[in-house]
């Protein structure tokens, strides 16, 4: 019987399809709250058993649309760590993503450097897997909707556009802060994030301007998809608000070609890849 010789000899592997453009199973508004202290083992088993030592994660069934990497910058946020473990796993999983999540946390008490470590999460996820698409993600803001799609689209696209705190609306036009998505491409048009935005504020805004100085423009979900919570604490240690940052601000558009990924400088002091997350603790050469 020759058909069934034919079958023999392509045995298991057959090609997967592409995921389908919307996803089948999201579920739209999401329960989301902070009232009890959460355990890393909270995340369900359905979801830990599906990951990948690093917290990486590929459909079953379909080959995803884009590789994406996930890139949290931290430091001493556990409590905040589980908490967006116990939600977003589940939720990327539904949006049959091909996903990799990356805890960039700085080492040390010296100053805090949000856009530094970003700029350190894409140089380290781009060593580990092909990824095409990175969210910068702060540790602290859980999206209630499923249907906020974590991937990239044809201009940076900011995802966290009506947060609790906020009152659901935008504090500002042109805010970029929270949680981001660029393609590798975006990304590296505008020379990645400044590495020299030390402490509190402006960082966000210098990616703005990098982008509108790149000739791109910010995509944006709509307000009742893009809401947020965001877990309640008081101001970090050594990440005081910079009074220097308004002045940087204005140089932008002369600065960006020579500080960003390309002028990037830092050493990584140690990786640990577990079951939810691939933790890299990082030296930032914070000044003294
Ligand atoms: N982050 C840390 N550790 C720090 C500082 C910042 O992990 O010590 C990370 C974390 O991912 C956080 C993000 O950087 O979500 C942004 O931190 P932020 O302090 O710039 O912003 P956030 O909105 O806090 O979390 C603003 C100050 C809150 C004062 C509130 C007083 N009620």
């Amino acid at each position: 019987d020759p058909k069934a010789n034919q079958e023999m000899q392509t045995p298991t592997s057959k090609t997967l399809g592409p995921c389908p453009e919307t996803p089948p199973n999201l579920v739209g508004p999401l329960n989301v709250e902070f009232d009890y202290q959460r355990m890393f083992d909270d995340v369900s088993y359905a979801a830990r058993s599906k990951l990948q030592k690093g917290g990486r994660y590929k459909p079953p069934d379909c080959v995803s649309r884009q590789k994406v990497a996930i890139i949290i910058p931290f430091r001493n946020r556990h409590e905040h760590l589980k908490h967006w473990l116990f939600y977003l796993h589940p939720i990327l999983m539904r949006q049959q993503l091909d996903y990799g999540v990356y805890i960039i946390n700085q080492d040390g008490v010296g100053v805090f450097n949000r856009a530094k470590l970003m700029n350190i999460g894409y140089a380290e996820a781009v060593k580990d897997y092909d990824y095409e698409c990175f969210i910068f993600s702060d540790v602290d803001l859980i999206p209630m909707d499923d249907r906020n799609l974590y991937r990239c689209f044809d201009n940076p696209r900011h995802l966290s556009v009506a947060i609790d705190k906020f009152n659901f609306r935008l504090p500002y036009q042109t805010i970029f802060g929270g949680v981001s998505a660029l393609s590798k491409e975006q990304y590296l048009k505008i020379n990645g994030f400044s590495n020299a935005y030390w402490g509190w504020g402006g960082e966000d805004d210098d990616i703005f301007n990098r982008i509108k100085f790149s000739g791109m423009s910010i995509s944006r979900p709509d307000m009742v998809v893009g809401r947020y919570r965001m877990i309640k604490h008081n101001r970090d240690l050594h990440n005081e608000p910079n009074p220097k940052s308004l002045e940087k601000l204005h140089k932008t558009q002369w600065t960006m070609d020579k500080d960003g990924i390309n002028s990037l400088e830092y050493t990584v002091k140690e990786i640990v890849k577990n079951r939810l997350y691939t933790f890299i603790t990082v030296d930032v050469q914070a000044p003294p």
